[in-house]
């Protein structure tokens, strides 16, 4: 017997949604059913393009009618807790895009709210989810380069982000919570939990509000020390957005995640180079295609975790403690002083 499909909907058409609309009708299993925006230009784009006839202007009306089996919330940070808490009140599971809340105590309460509810809730948090970064991860994994003690997750790159979403330009944070955030996760993945955390914040683009490049160092619990390194004031030769370069040394070996997806890893046995680029999805356009494959996996990963019932890997609960490093960061860069997470609960 074939399974019902899950019937998803979507709340937010802008910018990123359209990805995971594409990715949506790539899951096996689920198919869209209702989309759901405040802009009723964006909202009859979006329908058109999508072929969704049920659409609403506002998110009561569309849990008032129901009739779906999880929601996707594509919509900017200061949305996010009503959304998921209304979601959490029609019982509806959820997965929310990051950045998860503005504040650690507003994500707190959501997790709070969906786990008394009984409501499965994930953070689409996918940068781990690019193919490249599950190499990396394989490599640690396969153990040939020994205990992890050292490693560099980096993100540096001049590409315009602002044309595609002017509000980057407007907020007193922009890339630890915005960018930022996605190299803290992945260094979290790949090296484990963080106990102690010291930032350095740069303006370098006098025409934006926020600060544009920083610079972590994080002691995680497993003895590992990393750095996390962004900036979106970096001119290279080949503008590289948006690549995420990695360097793992262990006691036994290195792993290097260059540039252009070359994966090095040396271990006693040798040396192999790999080529771990992502594959072009159908819909996807260069130089956005690695993202836009993760929003796929990441997908994929909310309909099988939903369908059996297990935790997703990004789940709210996980998300706090990457959230408490964006705090972290901020809280550090402002006081000069590293920040003992222990302290941050
Ligand atoms: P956007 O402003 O282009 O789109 C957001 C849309 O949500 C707008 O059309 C707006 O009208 C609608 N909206 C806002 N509040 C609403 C509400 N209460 N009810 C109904 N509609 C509402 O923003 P974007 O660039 O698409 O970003 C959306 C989210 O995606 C952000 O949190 C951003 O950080 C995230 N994002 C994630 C990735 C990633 O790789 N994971 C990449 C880009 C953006
Ligand atoms: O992934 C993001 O959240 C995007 C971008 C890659 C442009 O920073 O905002």
């Amino acid at each position: 017997m074939t399974a019902r499909p899950l019937r998803c909907a979507v709340i937010g058409c802008g910018f990123f949604a359209t990805n995971q609309l594409h990715a949506w009708r790539d899951v096996d299993g689920v198919e869209i059913v209702a989309i759901c925006d405040r802009d009723p230009a964006r909202l009859a784009a979006m329908g058109d393009r999508f072929g969704i006839a049920r659409r609403y202007h506002a998110a009561d009306h569309l849990f008032r009618d129901g009739a779906f089996d999880f929601v996707d919330i594509a919509t900017t940070v200061v949305s996010h807790r009503a959304l998921v808490e209304l979601a959490a009140r029609h019982g509806v599971p959820v997965i929310c895009q990051k950045p998860f809340a503005s504040t650690l105590a507003d994500a707190r309460a959501m997790v709070e709210t969906c786990q008394a509810a009984g409501v499965p809730l994930m953070v689409h948090e996918n940068f781990r989810w690019q193919s490249a970064i599950r190499a990396v991860r394989h490599a640690i994994d396969a153990a040939g380069i020994g205990r992890v003690f050292w490693g560099r997750v980096s993100f540096r790159s001049a590409f315009d982000v602002f044309s595609g979403q002017p509000y980057l330009a407007q907020g007193e944070r922009f890339i630890i919570e915005d960018l930022g955030i996605h190299s803290l996760d992945v260094a979290r993945y790949l090296f484990g939990d963080v106990s102690r955390l010291t930032a350095r914040t740069q303006r370098i683009n006098p025409a934006i509000k926020g600060e544009d490049v920083a610079t972590m160092l994080l002691d995680h619990d497993g003895g590992a020390v990393s750095v996390v390194d962004c900036s979106y004031a970096t001119r290279l030769a080949r503008e590289p957005f948006p690549e995420t370069v990695v360097e793992v040394d262990g006691s036994q070996g290195t792993i290097r995640l260059a540039l252009d997806y070359r994966l090095t890893v040396t271990t006693p046995d040798g040396t192999t180079e790999t080529d771990v680029a992502p594959p072009l999805l159908p819909w996807a356009e260069r130089p956005w295609h690695n993202i836009q494959e993760s929003v796929l996996a990441i997908q994929r990963h909310w309909a099988d975790t939903l369908r059996v019932g297990a935790e997703p890997e990004t789940s709210g609960r996980d998300n706090l403690k990457t959230l408490a490093l964006v705090e972290a960061a901020y809280t550090s860069a402002k006081n000069g002083r590293s920040v003992d997470l222990a302290a941050v609960g």
